[in-house]
């Protein structure tokens, strides 16, 4: 269930199989999360909003730091809202009660912001900036580009709380904030494909995982070696 699905009308005589498999689909999710459609759907809304809001931020950031400097530090910016289904899979995953005001309570990663920088200290500029604002209140920071993990995986993430104004007054929001260079989102989308992949053998998973380990080494090399130069092209 998205927000596109506040356009489907209730299933009538004429509707499709498929379509009709959908809203059961829907009906199953409502009833999980003992809600109706419109607390739902503004739950959603909300988390919308506030993926907006943050996303405007980071867009200004870039244009400002961009005239300022000699390039622009933000190369994309790719948001999200959860899903329903994988909100109720992480809840059922976490064992956390399946009700709306547990999902707002318990998960911060509904609304999610990726920042994708061409270069390793373009991120913490922009997180600098970012987190000095007002109306952004630092809720965790975890940095596994300092701090990678095992496998391999480098980012900067976030959880923020940021208000959200809405017909009924202001309401604060978590957002998490995935920043990242280039060479690292490349990496982490490819790690993705195989950490979903199914009917891999056993040992080529381990070899694959091995092997972008070792990527994600040589990657990070490049990253730093790619500041170096545009260091020198700077300073020369
Ligand atoms: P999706 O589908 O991307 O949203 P959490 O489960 O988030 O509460 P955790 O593990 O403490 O708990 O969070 P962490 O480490 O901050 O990671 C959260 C998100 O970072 C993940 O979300 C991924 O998007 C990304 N991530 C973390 N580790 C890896 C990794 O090893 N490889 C890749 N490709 N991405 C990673 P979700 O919910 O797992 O998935």
């Amino acid at each position: 269930m998205t927000m596109n699905d506040k356009t489907k009308s209730a299933p009538s005589a004429a509707v499709s199989p498929m379509e009709a498999t959908e809203h059961e689909k829907i009906d199953q999710y409502l009833k999980q999360l003992h809600a109706d459609y419109d607390a739902v759907y503004n739950m959603l809304l909300n988390y919308e909003c506030a993926v907006m809001e943050v996303e405007t931020k980071f867009n200004i950031l870039n244009n400002r730091l961009s005239i300022q400097g000699e390039h622009n530090p933000i190369e994309t910016i790719k948001s999200r809202v959860k899903s329903i289904d994988s909100i109720i899979r992480k809840m059922e995953k976490r064992n956390l009660p399946i009700e709306l005001e547990s999902v707002e309570n318990n998960l911060k990663d509904v609304a999610g912001v990726r920042v994708v920088c061409s270069f390793i200290d373009d991120i913490y500029r922009i997180e600098k900036c970012f987190l000095e604002q007002e109306d952004v209140t630092l809720f965790e920071r975890k940095d596994y580009i300092q701090n990678p993990k095992p496998n391999g995986y480098r980012s900067l993430h976030l959880i923020v709380k940021t208000p959200i104004y809405t017909e009924n007054g202001k309401k604060d929001m978590f957002v998490e904030v995935q920043m990242r260079t280039i060479a690292m989102d490349f990496w982490a989308s490819l790690e993705h494909k195989l950490r979903y992949k199914k009917n891999l053998n056993p040992q080529t998973a381990q070899e694959l995982a091995e092997e972008l380990t070792a990527c994600a080494e040589e990657s990070a090399r490049l990253d730093e070696k790619m500041l170096r130069i545009r260091e020198r092209i700077a300073r020369d």
